[in-house]
């Protein structure tokens, strides 16, 4: 092989490391900012998470939710818009110490943020080691513009899912489209499958 060629392969597996990046992205190493409208400012005095729905609601202070145990986790996120992000670092509290909260049988949740936003998403896939509500990104503050002061992380699925500045989830016994699953979006959004919108 010529040290041309060689050279561009070693690029090429820089930009897509094999079994890492799903089909149809490419691999950004910046942090772009998608938002359907303004960032919303809420100060952690008036922030709360709720749970609600199901048997027993529940609702945390800002206060209390920073007491509840935490995680640090890194993993890669993919937008929809094509761009994945490898190895971003998170800490943020595990969907299983939330749900674990709440009494319920309801199979789906809607997902509620500041501004009015938005998505929908199988309690399964909130389950198991797989989703947090995250209030740190690499090891500071999450920025508003990218959730703060909180979001919701859900890397398995497309980025879309992962709600910025959410306040809480609305159990569900049936699943109904969110922001973006209303005007087309896949209702679940499986990246390795490639569920970009509805028919995907
Ligand atoms: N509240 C809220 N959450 C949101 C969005 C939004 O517009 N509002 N956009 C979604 C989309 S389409 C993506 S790709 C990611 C973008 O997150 P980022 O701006 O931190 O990159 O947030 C998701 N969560
Ligand atoms: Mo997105």
């Amino acid at each position: 092989m010529s040290p041309i060629s060689r050279g561009f392969h070693r690029r090429h597996e820089e930009a897509e490391p094999a079994g890492r990046v799903p089909p149809g992205q490419y691999v950004t190493h910046d942090f772009p900012v998608l938002s359907a409208g303004p960032t919303p400012h809420t100060p952690p005095a008036n922030w709360t998470f709720k749970i609600e729905g199901g048997k027993s609601p529940a609702s945390w202070t800002w206060q209390e939710f920073q007491a509840l145990p935490s995680e640090t986790v890194t993993v890669d996120i993919h937008c929809v818009t094509r761009w994945s992000k490898l190895d971003t670092s998170w800490t943020g509290v595990s969907l299983d110490v939330l749900l674990d909260a709440v009494s319920y049988d309801d199979p789906y949740v809607l997902a509620f943020c500041d501004g009015g936003y938005t998505t929908n998403l199988p309690v399964a896939d909130l389950r198991g080691g797989k989703a947090w509500v995250a209030y740190n990104y690499d090891g500071k503050p999450l920025a508003a513009e990218h959730g703060g002061p909180a979001r919701l992380l859900v890397p398995h699925l497309y980025f879309w899912k992962s709600a910025k500045w959410v306040r809480g989830l609305r159990l569900r016994e049936v699943d109904a489209p969110g922001f973006w699953e209303m005007y087309g979006y896949h209702m679940y959004g499986d990246p390795w499958k490639e569920q970009r919108y509805a028919g995907d």
